[in-house]
């Protein structure tokens, strides 16, 4: 467990080249024994990713379809989550009693976390300082209460975190249905909504389509814009099994992350000793939102080498036979200055040359990615031409090849495949209207930043979040601060104390819920849940440990109890929903495609895999082919003295909920205000290693500053720099998002650095 120590300011040891090995096994075992005491820490990890027990509350990575290791599908991140989850800990009305909102304010986000889990249901009525308890019924109650007094139902947002599962999600999304809403955000819209509007556009699915299988029959996997040693730690394994099977790796990031390096599977303890996997073939250190010009020249010279030898680089029957757009995608190929795309990428010639040879012999090609793309002005044009050098190559419908754009939490991909969405398609309300037997809206409700924009403006006026901590995660932390702050009422549905429970509404609720690793029983019986990973396969998941607290209900449970008794005329079966998920299984069948047989095949070892018709080298785009699509190279001029910031996660982390001080693989410790800059800009800028400075973004509508960072030396391009999420998050302005997909730009915001004087 990582000791807080706050006088001493960052400590700085060296970057590591390899990620997992014994310090990993033994800093996960540390954590488990710390929260959860030996005994229950031996019966998680037993559970954890098997067959018959619960998803991991971390990422979305999938679990092995064949073996899994008798000792739990783990990861030291998974554990880390489930330990934080599981945590022994808890908070009664007493420790509310005890502790105002303002004093809690004053803690970061790390403490808050570490309070413990919440253990009952409390309020915050309007003009008091303190929260105090409230029965569940009268909570239901007057949450009916302020939704019936809105003199629309579009005055209501209904927020999601991804860690909700199939069956609450769905429940959730048909309850603002019949309420009369569409705004239904989530926390896509902070993550991957850039890759659904990119993909949507372009190859008509909005899902990756390869499968672990791929994995290790594919000769090239391209990972852009990922830190899977820290973020999906199980992908190590996939690609370990690449390289075992001959396949070579490129990785695109402008700072060279831990893991992709070398691999020392944890699962193998004997190899923990050894050297481990040399994963990565070739490293091109991108300047921050350099992928266009590099992808761009890298399509050039594949297109010179297709041109001097036909076959040599494209697959050209493919594209024929299946794309569109390809004569004008080639025509603005040609008109490129190689020179200018590699110096707007900021890679060397060499390199990018290198790239384009091995992408060239590839046959079978992978390309990963996740929010170094998603989250620029220009994110939808990023995955793009992720999907152009996927077309050109003929990466469909072919085995160890395809998108593979990695999720983020456990089940965002599930909640958006239930419904959840603030657009949600044709087909899904008709479906919807059919069986619920109450017409849908059809009005596109708000994104994230619509809703944040629509509270602090007064047109939204009740916030209930499924999860999740929208203070701390969304951009302008007092702007969003403010829109919480404006609402008549605010609700928490959540496991752990946040940010979010403390930028209050007038009335405040907290509703604590089981977490996933816990027994959720009805009438005597466990009742199982669903998630669906980042590959579509959806699995069961049952808790094995006993609840925190005799106080907290299950989230369908909660969702149905506001149902209940906000929608009086309400045929929907509420109550016994609540009391047997199966029955809301037996619904989800016939709204939703790929689901039929739902119950029997969620039971069947591993669950089931949906379909997506992208594996069938079927593009349902309106003209039924994929497009090709041209994308301007962004403008990456900087204002002098100032500096394209990256926010990004470290090692000791899940996004809001921070579990320790160590980002071990970049060696940095103690601090979380950091800003790794390179040493050149430091030189120029007079600045010292662990220096004080401000940081301030004065291309904002309102300039957003943070005082009291400490820069780092740190190899990342000349003119980038990098801070934590979300420690930064109060730079990062919600005016500016992605073009089409709003979100918001946390990977580049120009910032200028000044030394504290
Ligand atoms: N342990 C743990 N696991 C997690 C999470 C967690 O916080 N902790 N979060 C979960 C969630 S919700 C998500 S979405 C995923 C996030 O997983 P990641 O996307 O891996 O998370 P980030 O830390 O945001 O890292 C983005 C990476 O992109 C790089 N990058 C930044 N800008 C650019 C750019 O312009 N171009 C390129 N090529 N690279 C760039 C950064 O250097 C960094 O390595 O992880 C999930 N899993
Ligand atoms: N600067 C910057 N900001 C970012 C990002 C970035 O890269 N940079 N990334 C963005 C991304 S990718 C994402 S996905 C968002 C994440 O945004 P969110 O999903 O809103 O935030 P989390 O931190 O994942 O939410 C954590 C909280 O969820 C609650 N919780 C945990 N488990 C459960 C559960 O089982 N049930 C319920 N009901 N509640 C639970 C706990 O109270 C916990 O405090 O942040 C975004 N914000
Ligand atoms: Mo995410």
């Amino acid at each position: 467990m990582s000791k807080i120590n706050k006088e001493k300011g960052p400590g700085l040891g060296s970057i590591k080249k390899s990620s997992v090995g014994l310090p990993a096994i033994l800093s996960t075992l540390n954590m488990g024994l710390f929260d959860l005491g030996p005994g229950k820490s031996t019966r998680v990890m037993r559970k954890m990713n098997q067959f018959d027990g619960f998803d991991c509350p971390g990422c979305a990575w999938p679990d092995p379809d064949d073996e899994r290791t008798p000792f739990g599908e783990y990861c030291e991140n998974g554990i880390k989550a489930i330990a934080t989850e599981a945590d022994s800990k808890t908070i009664y009305a007493d420790f509310f009693k005890n502790h105002g909102i303002d004093e809690l304010k004053s803690k970061t986000e790390m403490e808050l976390g570490k309070l413990g889990r919440i253990a009952e249901p409390m309020v915050k009525l309007p003009g008091a300082t303190h929260y105090t308890p409230i029965a569940w019924e009268e909570a239901f109650a007057l949450i009916a209460k302020n939704l019936k007094t809105l003199s629309s139902p579009d005055e209501a947002v209904f927020y999601t975190s991804g860690r909700t599962s199939n069956e609450a999600a769905f429940m959730y999304q048909w309850f603002a249905r019949e309420f009369g809403t569409n705004n239904l955000p989530d926390c896509s819209h902070l993550c991957h909504e850039s890759s659904a509007k990119a993909m949507m556009k372009t190859i008509g699915v909005s899902k990756g389509s390869v499968t672990l299988n791929d994995f290790e029959k594919t000769d090239l996997v391209i990972i852009l814009g990922q830190n899977p040693g820290s973020n999906h730690p199980r992908m190590l394994t996939s690609l370990e099994k690449c390289k075992k099977n001959g396949g070579k790796i490129i990785t695109i990031n402008p700072i060279p992350e831990a893991g992709l390096s070398a691999f020392k599977n944890p699962k193998k303890l004997l190899k923990v000793f050894g050297k481990g996997t040399i994963l990565s073939d070739l490293y091109l250190p991108v300047t921050i939102n350099g992928d266009v010009p590099l992808l761009k020249a890298i399509l050039q010279l594949l297109f010179y080498e297709e041109r001097k030898r036909p076959d040599a680089a494209f697959d050209i029957p493919f594209i024929y036979e299946n794309t569109e757009g390809y004569e004008a995608f080639a025509n603005h190929l040609l008109q490129q200055d190689f020179n200018t795309l590699a110096d707007a990428s900021g890679v060397e010639r060499a390199l990018i040359k290198q790239a384009a040879e091995m992408i060239r012999k590839s046959e079978k090609m992978i390309i990963c990615w996740s929010m170094g793309l998603t989250q620029h002005e220009n994110a939808v044009e990023n995955i793009q031409e992720v999907i152009n050098l996927l077309l050109v190559k003929g990466a469909f419908g072919k085995e160890g090849s395809g998108p593979c754009p990695v999720r983020g939490h456990s089940n965002v991909q599930g909640d958006r495949t239930m419904g959840i969405t603030e657009a949600p398609s044709a087909s899904f309300l008709k479906n919807l209207k059919e069986t619920a037997g109450f017409a849908p809206p059809e009005k596109p409700g708000y994104t994230v930043v619509e809703a944040i924009k629509a509270m602090e403006s007064g047109k939204a006026k009740v916030f209930v979040s499924l999860g999740g901590n929208l203070a701390s995660a969304a951009p302008d932390a007092s702007f969003t601060a403010r829109a919480l702050q404006k609402c008549t009422l605010t609700v928490q549905i959540s496991t752990k104390l946040n940010r979010s429970h403390l930028e209050t509404g007038e009335t405040a609720l907290i509703l604590p819920c089981l977490a996933r690793s816990e027994k959720d029983v009805s009438n005597g019986n466990i009742q199982l849940v669903s998630t669906e990973n980042a590959m579509g396969i959806v699995q069961s998941s049952k808790g094995v440990l006993p609840p925190c607290s005799p106080h907290l209900k299950s989230e369908p449970d909660i969702v149905a109890g506001i149902a209940r008794h906000t929608l009086t005329e309400t045929k929907t079966l509420w109550k016994s929903w609540a009391a047997n998920y199966d029955e809301v299984r037996e619904v989800i069948e016939k709204v939703i495609p790929g689901f039929q047989d739902f119950n029997t095949r969620l039971r069947k070892k591993g669950g089931f895999i949906l379909p997506n018709s992208l594996r069938e080298k079927t593009f349902p785009t309106p003209s039924g082919k994929a497009q090709f699509t041209i994308n301007e190279v962004p403008d990456l001029s900087l204002p002098d003295r100032s500096f394209r910031m990256m926010t990004i996660r470290s090692h000791d982390q899940f996004n809001t909920s921070i579990y320790g001080l160590i980002d071990r693989y970049r060696g940095i410790k103690n601090d979380r205000k950091i800003v790794m800059m390179n040493k050149k800009d430091m030189d120029a800028l007079g600045l010292k290693s662990k220096q004080k400075v401000n940081l301030s973004n004065p291309f904002s509508p309102d300039t957003l500053q943070l005082s009291g960072f400490s820069v780092v030396p740190y190899p990342i391009p000349k003119g980038c720099i990098a801070t934590y999420f979300p420690e930064a998050n109060a730079l990062i302005s919600i005016q500016h998002t992605a073009k089409t997909s709003q979100t918001p730009i946390y990977k580049s915001s120009i910032i200028t650095v000044s030394p504290i004087t």
